[in-house]
């Protein structure tokens, strides 16, 4: 695919372009085996002594060059795209290419998807379809003509709003569109296809009437009408929340069966993967309708953070994408639980991107070098690039960060603009010195804080003891001590809240650490107190704190502080994962002292606590989870000792677990907060009681569970209790779900997911055979993550197996996937990189593997910069 000798580029080598590009009209002649693009351009010259242009351009039949509209003969093709020669200072530059959508697998520029056409430019994916100035800190006023056969593609859509439309007596179509509002290309989008619409409209608070349209495949109206209400209120909550009012008159999202990750924010027509849009209770779990939420969210929240201010380079990728993930972080958190939706963030955080920190892609927020853009969409820039927003919001609050948002759009908006930007709009408005903080961007790796206390019963004095230290990376060696805000607050016996102060004045419960080691001493403290640190994870650091066993049972009861109760009872759990997996590796039997049993009855059988927190107290932490509290990693001892532990829970809680379960059924389904939790208290307990030893009552349970469920939540939830727990009744249950299901792929990919991550001996040989399925291929991306990469990401016994048939299977998928889509490819590669994180045996197994890829004729920049990184590491 790509025969270029990979190039590595460095963040500070950019320099602003010699040629801008003002207005683009495209035209666009359709059709998958040959789509002719006409491409008219006003180039403009901004660096006077510049007289080669030089555009990208990929994959590409050039048929025609003209300036000023006479043609052009003083260019060369590179490999890389297309340089002019000796062109004027300003002009008209029309260009003719052709391009294949039916051959691009890569799913990358224009593609088909089923029966429809479509785009994807994000990062650089518009320098497939024409020559262009493929960077984001162009931007241009886009006109897009199409036109194509009205049968095959009756709609035809693009940016902006429709102008003018029309036909031809030959069975073709056309419509043009134009966007007012200036782009870089990334954000350029077409669809071409035969739908369903659901339409609907929005007021904005100013109240201009916008159209909202959202296209699926025929059939499907029913399933999107979650993402509507979802949108209206994505609309709603923004400019209630940011006062940031939608632009255009029209919104239009598109549902995709065949797509490289969730969704783009493409200007006025988003392009989503259907995974994010289609919702009915009988096929979508409460985990989908909430992730559609947050996606739709997203993107919508993207027309402000990312498009109307974009961003300079690809280094500050963070810039838009971790603020807008802390967007509709918040979003999702106005709207459910906040406490709950801080879990689920903080637990992707610390299972995937603290093992990014640890592996050879450890990169900072804003990464300093990079050889192929796709492998930085990372959870560091996406998710630690959200955190490093929410710091600033907890370091300024709520008003002077929403003050601080005002001035990045009145400086910026229009434009492109850098990470250095957004935090000088934060300082200069909130007059809060973030110079320090500013290292986050450049800094990598994951800080650890070791904390220590002591208590003068004489002088009621209580001091605390912060060292930090962040452990080179890969990328990193030197690192520097962080602005770190540290959220605290202290506890008398009866659980009463101990204000902080210091000499008569009060001191905030944020505490602010800027260097290697600081003390911090509170007065007026009548008594040893229980500190809860860390209070909504206020900074995404590794915690360590000698606290007693006692400590953490009161903090899980008295803790104000939702996190902090979830967290402490993590801490317990993990004090025992990490004591066990010694016990198993010396052959000493496991176990678990009574009274950490009794703290989590008590949680369990909580009345005050929403049942959607008790049911994520109650979920062990993953393997991968647990895994990232070891320099190497034993996956057999971690699942050894996850076993035991959810036996032992479901053992000596049985009849609570029972109880509890009966007491959580909702009658109905509706998408309600308060049902969801129901759900998922009662769904966290069937999974507990799976593991019982009693298999004759579970095994009913579940089963009868399964076969009475009216919506795909309860469904699946024991089907996965069935599979993880090895019931005699999962074969049955997989296979009438395989009947019922097989033609809906996306109903499939959570049956694909179960039986990859299935913890029976013959996982590997069983994901084989699904190979071949009916409903499973590897033309589909969603169908490769649901299948190979729940395997290689979430089955880490198997993954790991040490004959290294998990490692050679995913080098034959690799090898397939290398040329076919790059992307997807260089998603999966990520557990197999991490070999310094494995015994010797694993690791020079995994090394075999990488060395073998490496070898691969037309290896892909993708797999390149990565299994170089992890080779040389
Ligand atoms: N901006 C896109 C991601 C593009 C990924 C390109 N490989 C979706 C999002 O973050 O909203
Ligand atoms: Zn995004």
């Amino acid at each position: 695919m790509n025969s270029n000798q990979p190039v590595t580029k460095y963040r500070l080598d950019y320099t602003k372009p010699d040629f801008m590009i003002t207005d683009i009209d495209l035209d666009f002649e359709l059709s998958p085996e040959i789509t002719t693009v006409t491409a008219r351009s006003q180039v403009i010259q901004h660096n006077a002594t510049a007289t080669t242009l030089v555009l990208d351009g990929e994959d590409l039949k050039l048929l025609a060059i003209n300036i000023n509209d006479i043609p052009w003969q003083d260019y060369q093709l590179t490999g890389r795209g297309i340089e002019i020669y000796h062109v004027p200072s300003e002009f008209t530059l029309t260009i003719v290419n052709e391009i294949a959508p039916i051959n691009n697998t890569a799913l990358e520029g224009l593609y088909l998807s089923g029966d429809a056409l479509c785009t994807q430019c994000e990062a650089e994916g518009f320098r497939h379809i024409t020559y262009y100035l493929d960077r984001p800190d162009v931007l241009a006023r886009f006109s897009t003509r199409i036109t194509a056969n009205k049968i095959q593609f009756p709609y035809l859509l693009s940016n902006g709003n429709r102008i003018a439309q029309g036909e031809f007596d030959d069975g073709r179509h056309w419509v043009q569109w134009q966007d007012p509002f200036p782009k870089p290309c990334y954000l350029f989008a077409l669809v071409a296809g035969d739908f369903d619409v659901l339409r609907d409209q929005f007021i904005t608070a100013s109240q201009r009437k916008v159209a909202l349209e959202i296209y699926v495949d025929k059939g499907n109206l029913a399933r999107s009408e979650w993402a509507m209400t979802s949108l209206k209120n994505a609309m709603r909550w923004d400019e209630t929340r940011f006062g940031l009012e939608y632009d255009l008159d029209i919104f239009m999202i598109v549902a995709v069966d065949f797509f490289n990750m969730g969704a783009m924010e493409n200007k006025g027509l988003n392009v989503f993967n259907s995974k994010y849009v289609l919702a009915k209770p009988q096929t979508a779990t409460d985990d989908d309708y909430l992730g559609i939420e947050g996606v739709i969210g997203h993107e919508y929240f993207h027309n402000w953070t990312g498009n109307r201010v974009t961003c300079r380079d690809w280094f500050q990728l963070s810039l838009k994408e971790g603020l807008t993930v802390f967007r509709d972080q918040e979003f999702s958190a106005d709207r459910g639980s906040r406490a709950v939706k801080r879990i689920d963030d903080v637990k992707i955080l610390r299972s995937v991107q603290f093992a990014e920190d640890a592996s050879p892609m450890a990169h900072p927020i804003r990464p300093e070098q990079v050889i192929e853009m796709n492998n930085f969409y990372t959870v560091t820039v996406y998710e630690k690039g959200a955190e490093v927003i929410r710091m600033m919001h907890t370091l300024l609050g709520e008003d002077k960060f929403q003050a601080g948002m005002r001035l990045y759009f009145e400086r910026h908006d229009g434009s492109a603009a850098t990470c250095d930007d957004f935090v000088q709009a934060m300082q200069d408005a909130s007059a809060i010195d973030l110079t320090h903080f500013k290292l986050w961007y450049s800094q990598s790796g994951t800080p650890e804080l070791t904390i220590t206390d002591q208590y003068d019963a004489n002088r009621q004095q209580y001091t605390l003891t912060v060292k930090q230290q962040t452990s080179a990376t890969t990328d990193q060696q030197e690192k520097k001590p962080l602005h770190i805000p540290l959220d605290i607050e202290l506890y008398a016996a009866n659980g009463q809240i101990i204000p902080l102060q210091y000499n008569g004045h009060k001191i905030d419960n944020v505490l602010n650490l800027h260097q290697a080691q600081e003390m911090f001493v509170f007065d007026c403290v009548s008594e040893k107190p229980v500190i809860a640190l860390l209070r909504d994870f206020s900074a995404p650091v590794k915690l360590h704190y000698d606290y007693q066993d006692s400590e953490l049972i009161f903090l899980m009861q008295h803790a104000t502080n939702a996190f902090n109760r979830y967290d402490a009872a993590q801490m317990l759990l993990t004090k025992y994962i990490v004591k066990n997996v010694s016990n198993y590796q010396h052959k000493i039997t496991l176990s678990l002292p009574e009274s950490v049993i009794d703290a989590f009855r008590a949680v369990l059988l909580s009345s005050s606590l929403d049942a959607a927190l008790i049911a994520q107290i109650l979920t062990l932490p993953s393997e991968n989870e647990i895994a990232n509290q070891f320099k190497v990693v034993n996956p057999d001892a971690i699942h050894a000792i996850r076993q035991f532990l959810l036996t032992t829970f479901a053992n000596e809680m049985f009849d609570e677990l029972y109880a509890v379960y009966m007491n959580n059924k909702t009658a109905d389904y509706r998408v309600e907060y308060g049902d969801m939790a129901k759900r998922a208290l009662k769904n966290s307990c069937l999974y507990l009681l799976a593991f019982a030893d009693d298999k004759t009552t579970v095994s009913a349970l579940v089963k009868q569970q399964y076969q009475q469920a009216n919506n795909m939540t309860d469904s699946l939830a024991a089907l996965n209790a069935a599979v993880k727990a090895l019931l005699v009744c999962k074969d049955e249950l997989l296979s009438d779900f395989d009947q019922r299901w097989h033609q809906d792929g996306l109903v499939m990919d959570k049956w694909f997911m179960l039986q990859a991550t299935s913890p029976q001996h013959d996982a590997l040989s069983n994901v084989r055979t699904l190979l071949n399925h009916r409903s499973f291929t590897l033309n589909n991306p969603n169908r490769i993550r649901s299948l190979i990469g729940a395997f290689v990401n979430n089955n880490p016994v198997a993954f790991h197996a040490l004959d290294g048939s998990g490692y050679d299977f995913l080098v034959e998928v690799l090898t397939e996937l290398n040329h076919k889509n790059p992307q997807v490819a260089s998603r999966l590669i990520d557990p197999l990189i991490r070999l310094q994180r494995y015994d010797e045996k694993r690791a020079n197994l995994m090394h075999q593997a990488l060395e073998k890829l490496l070898k691969l004729d037309n290896l892909s920049r993708d797999l390149f910069e990565k299994i170089t990184k992890a080779l040389n590491a």
